[in-house]
């Protein structure tokens, strides 16, 4: 079958940014998780049709009025979202996912698109064999959730224990390895709301010494950075990893920079800046948004000459997002995985956890953990978190329940 998305071998990730439709495939249809997206019909329709619910939006009435009939033919279902009138969720089977598009073989390819979205967001939602390209090195998205440990080499960060002296850091990035960090995140300026900037130097000198003193760690290094300059100056010192929180927007040269530095990057979603982004927390359905948004990330990286196979999303918990977003992203991160690339979440310690358990980021272990194991039961793929060997633990038992318990049948 010819992929719409151009996918050139199994490994490597879809062209999200030619779907225009914004697909997502939304949790499978089980009685006993009934979804939250949308209205409650959507979560019963899934519970009685279909293996795959995946929303389509921005759809045409002509393409959608035959979209509706194709796919009750082929014995499907479909909901059309009562907020929202151009967007459908349909509800179908693989076999039923095939046979919509064999029915708009000669249909216009306005109507063909449509079902060749749908199974685009499909196939990347199943793939379990992910790579991730970093400089030279390969690093392998499989079933094992990876864990990415937190080094703050600032003053400032909002969890005090995060915060650590160059001299420190080193030592902390290695315990994290040794503990059962995958890829350490090194970061010189704190993102929480009403932080003071940083100034580049004082960026670099803060995160460089701490990266030289990490190269041998064994591990790939990431950089945790919106500055282009920065960005340069940790590739320089060994980091393949260009984590940016602003999703490519803050500053425009980074994505040249990650693109000539052979680095993989971290999309991750947020709206405007550290200071005001609460006023930006407004959502109609923050998982489609926070989707349709990355894919315009994943665009502009793709537009920088950043491979696929270099790409990582992030749906941003906590950025510009108030408790009950941050808990309905995660709750729905698989839907993310529609996107073709590998998820990463950033839950630890955050307020969200504050909001529910009513503690301050000192107590926020065990929240993390339970957050760390939605998000590996979800289908995460890396875990950035603070507390490398509790996490670890947490997201190795997550993983084996949701793959050793997956066989059971009633
Ligand atoms: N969260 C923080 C910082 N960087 N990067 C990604 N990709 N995803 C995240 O969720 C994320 C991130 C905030 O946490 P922390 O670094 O501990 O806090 P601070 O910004 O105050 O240093």
């Amino acid at each position: 079958m010819t992929d719409p998305a151009g996918e050139k071998a199994t490994r490597s990730a879809p062209g999200a940014a030619r779907l225009r439709h914004n697909p997502l495939v939304l949790r499978g249809a089980r009685p006993e998780n009934p979804l939250q997206i949308g209205s409650p019909a959507v979560g019963r329709l899934g519970a009685r049709y279909g293996d795959f619910l995946v929303r389509l939006q921005g759809v045409e009435e002509e393409p959608g009025q035959a979209l509706v009939r194709a796919v009750g033919l082929v014995g499907g279902r479909v909901h059309v979202d009562a907020r929202l009138d151009d967007v459908l969720v349909l509800a179908l089977t693989s076999p039923q996912l095939e046979a919509l598009r064999a029915q708009f073989l000669a249909a216009p390819v306005s109507h063909l698109r449509l079902a060749e979205e749908a199974i685009a967001a499909v196939r990347a939602y199943l793939r379990q064999d992910l790579l991730l390209r970093h400089g030279d090195m390969t690093l392998e998205i499989g079933r094992r959730p990876l864990i990415m440990g937190v080094l703050n080499c600032t003053p400032d960060s909002f969890y005090e224990g995060s915060r650590v002296a160059a001299e420190a850091a080193v030592n902390s990035g290695r315990e994290m390895v040794a503990a059962g960090a995958d890829i350490l995140d090194v970061g010189g300026e704190s993102t929480r709301p009403g932080s003071e900037p940083v100034a580049v130097e004082t960026e670099i000198e803060r995160v460089v010494p701490v990266l030289e003193g990490l190269r041998s760690a064994g591990v790939p290094l990431s950089i945790d950075t919106t500055k282009a300059d920065v960005a340069r100056a940790a590739l320089a010192v060994g980091a393949t990893i260009v984590n940016d929180v602003s999703g490519l927007t803050y500053d425009p040269a980074l994505a040249e920079v990650a693109a000539s530095g052979k680095a993989a990057v971290v999309l991750m979603h947020l709206r405007g800046q550290p200071a005001d982004m609460y006023a930006e927390a407004e959502y109609v359905d923050v998982v489609a948004e926070v989707g349709e948004e990355l894919r315009g990330a994943v665009d502009r990286a793709l537009a920088a000459g950043i491979p696929t196979d270099r790409i990582v999303v992030d749906p941003g918990i906590g950025f510009a997002k108030r408790a009950e977003h941050s808990l309905v992203a995660l709750r729905n991160i698989d839907a993310l995985r529609s996107l073709g690339y590998p998820v990463l979440v950033g839950p630890s310690r955050k307020s969200f956890i504050g909001a529910v358990l009513d503690l301050p980021a000192e107590e926020r272990l065990e929240g993390t953990a339970a957050a760390v194991a939605a998000a590996v039961t979800g289908g995460a793929h890396i875990l950035r978190v603070h507390d490398v060997e509790a996490m670890r633990r947490t997201a190795d038992m997550a993983a084996a329940i949701r793959d050793e318990g997956a066989g059971w049948m009633p």
